[in-house]
C-alpha cells in the first residue's frame, strides 16, 4: 500500500499518531505537500464525510478523523506556504449571539477543513457585528452562522442585515445551520446557503468558494 493510502486510512480509523508519523514519510520521500494534501488527508476525510451524512459513522469517529487530520497538517502548514498551496476559499464560523452550543459548529470546521477551505473560528456567543467585521478584515468569501436554540436563531437574520449594512452583500455570501434551522427559516432571513448537515456544509461552501 502506498503512504498516501495508508495515511487516508489510518485517518480514517483515527490513528492521530500514526498519521502524523505517515506524512512526516511522505515529506521525507519528496512527495510534494499538494499532493499529501488532496491524496492522504483530505481522501480520508471526504470518505469520513461521506459515511457521516449517511450515518455510518457518528460523532465520535468523524472527532477522532479531525484530530487525527489536524496533526498531519500541522506538519503540512509550514510547507504549503513555502509551495505556494492555495486554500479552497476563506471562510469564517461561529455560533451565534447568546447561544453556546458548539459541538456541531465545530463539526461544521472540521469538515471544512477536511475540503481544504481556510476557517476562521469565532467561538460561540458571536455577535454580528464580530461576523461582519471579520469577514471585510480577512476578505471571508462566506459567513457561517449556526444556532441550536429556537430562541437565538433570530440572531442570524441580524447578521443578514448587518452585513446589508456594512455593504458587503454582494461580496459575501451567508451560510446557516443548526438543528432549529430550516431552508424555510433560510429564505425568510434572506441567508444564502442552508445545509441540514456539516458534510453538506462544507460541499456547499466550497463550490461557494469556486463561483465568488
Ligand atoms: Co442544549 N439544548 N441547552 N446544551 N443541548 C438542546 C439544543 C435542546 C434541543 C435540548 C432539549 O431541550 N431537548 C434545547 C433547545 C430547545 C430549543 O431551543 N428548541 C437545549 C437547551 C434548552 C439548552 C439550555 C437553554 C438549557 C438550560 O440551561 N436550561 C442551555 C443553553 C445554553 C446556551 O447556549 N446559552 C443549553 C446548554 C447545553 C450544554 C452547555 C449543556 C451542552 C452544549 C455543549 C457544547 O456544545 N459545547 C448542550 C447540549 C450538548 C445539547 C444537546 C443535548 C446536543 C446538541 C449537540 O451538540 N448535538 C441538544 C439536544 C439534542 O440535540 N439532542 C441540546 C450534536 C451536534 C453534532 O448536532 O449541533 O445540530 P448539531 O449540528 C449538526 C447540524 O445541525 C449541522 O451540522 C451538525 C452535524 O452534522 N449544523 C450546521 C450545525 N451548525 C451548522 C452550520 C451550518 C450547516 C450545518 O452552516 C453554517
Amino acid at each position: 500500500m502506498n503512504v498516501l493510502t495508508e495515511i487516508s486510512e489510518n485517518l480514517q480509523r483515527g490513528k492521530a499518531k500514526v498519521v502524523k508519523e505517515l506524512v512526516q514519510q511522505a515529506i521525507d520521500q519528496g512527495i510534494p505537500v499538494q499532493q499529501i494534501l488532496d491524496e492522504g488527508l483530505l481522501a480520508g476525510m471526504s470518505v469520513i464525510g461521506e459515511k457521516f451524512k449517511n450515518n455510518e459513522v457518528f460523532v465520535p469517529e468523524v472527532l477522532v478523523a479531525a484530530r487525527a487530520m489536524n496533526m498531519g497538517a500541522a506538519l503540512l502548514k509550514p510547507l504549503m506556504a513555502e509551495a505556494g498551496v492555495e486554500a479552497a476559499g476563506k471562510v469564517c464560523i461561529g455560533t451565534v449571539k447568546g447561544d453556546l452550543h458548539d459541538i456541531g459548529k465545530n463539526l461544521v470546521k472540521m469538515m471544512m477543513e477536511g475540503k481544504g477551505l481556510e476557517v476562521i473560528d469565532l467561538g460561540t456567543d458571536v455577535a454580528p457585528e464580530t461576523y461582519v467585521q471579520t469577514a471585510i478584515d480577512q476578505g471571508c468569501q462566506i459567513i457561517c452562522c449556526s444556532a441550536l436554540l429556537t430562541t437565538t436563531m433570530g440572531m442570524m437574520e441580524e447578521v443578514v442585515k448587518k452585513a446589508g449594512e456594512a455593504g458587503i452583500r454582494d461580496k459575501v455570501k451567508i451560510m446557516v445551520g443548526g438543528a432549529p434551522v430550516t431552508q424555510t427559516f433560510c429564505d425568510q432571513i434572506g441567508a444564502d446557503c442552508y445545509t441540514p448537515d456539516a458534510a453538506s456544509a462544507a460541499d456547499a461552501a466550497v463550490s461557494m468558494c469556486q463561483t465568488a
